[in-house]
């Protein structure tokens, strides 16, 4: 079966209004999915690079460590946050709106407002990855690669909060990004398939985790919570 497939967002009410226990469920197996997948396929490359062994490998070994625990502590933030009152914090926009009022001076920069924020970029960053895939765009001369495909997702999802350093660490594990091949197989839990049977399970999963991404986006526009500070 497929990974993705198993831990499906659910599809959104006609209010768009995004439920925090079912949203806090579906995103808490990406950061597992960062073991699973990148790691295994890193640690691949590292082994067969292991005479080779850079500073940058190092680096890029250390990166995949850092996205999982910064997505994880953004997940643990609004997970924090919302525990502390099931039934006041319904929905997202439940949270983003108390924050608002029992921070004003610091909001949006402050609690589960800014963790959300930063997650729905990795999460920006993830769609647009499978769905690059999904579509079919590849890189003609290495169609095994999907440099491509994450260039696309860094570029529209990420680069423009980061600064010159961290931009230079993405170029790192760029090299480091799992084969096509390796990655559909993780996204179907190790089993040979097909790269097509693969991209149409990707494609099912896309429909309501992008919907719930771009509600995440909108709720951010309409709030004016949107920040655009680099790190
Ligand atoms: C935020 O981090 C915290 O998240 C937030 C709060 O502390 C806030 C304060 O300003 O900072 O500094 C972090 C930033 N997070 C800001 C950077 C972390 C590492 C960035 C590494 C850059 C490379 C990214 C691309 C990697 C490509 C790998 C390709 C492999 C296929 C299936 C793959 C999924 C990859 C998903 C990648 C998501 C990256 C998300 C980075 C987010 C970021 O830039 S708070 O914390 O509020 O919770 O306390």
């Amino acid at each position: 079966m497929s990974l993705l497939l198993d831990n499906q967002f659910k599809e959104l009410p006609p209010d768009k209004a995004i439920d925090t226990k079912l949203f806090l469920d579906a995103v808490s197996h990406i950061p597992s999915f960062f073991g699973t997948c990148v790691m295994k396929s890193f640690i691949f490359y590292c082994f067969a690079l292991k005479c080779l062994l850079s500073l940058s490998d190092c680096l890029g070994s250390n990166v995949f460590s850092v996205i999982k625990s910064d997505i994880n502590g953004n997940i643990m933030k609004i997970k924090g946050v919302y525990l502390k009152d099931p039934a006041k914090y319904v929905s997202l926009q439940d949270i983003v709106e108390a924050e608002r009022e029992a921070h004003a001076a610091e909001w949006p920069k402050v609690g589960a407002t800014l963790a959300l924020m930063w997650l729905k970029r990795g999460l920006r960053f993830i769609q647009i990855l499978l769905q690059s895939l999904a579509d079919g765009e590849r890189d003609e001369n290495n169609p095994n690669l999907i440099r491509v495909n994450v260039t696309k997702a860094y570029e529209q999802a990420l680069k423009k909060y980061h600064g010159w350093i961290v931009q230079k660490i993405f170029n790192v594990a760029l090299h480091a990004a799992p084969y096509k091949s390796n990655f559909l197989k993780a996204l179907s839990k190790g089993e040979e398939v097909k790269e097509e049977d693969c991209l149409i399970n990707v494609r099912q999963f896309l429909v309501n985790y992008t919907a719930t991404v771009d509600a995440i986006y909108e709720m951010y526009t309409n709030l004016n919570a949107e920040l655009d500070y680099t790190v």
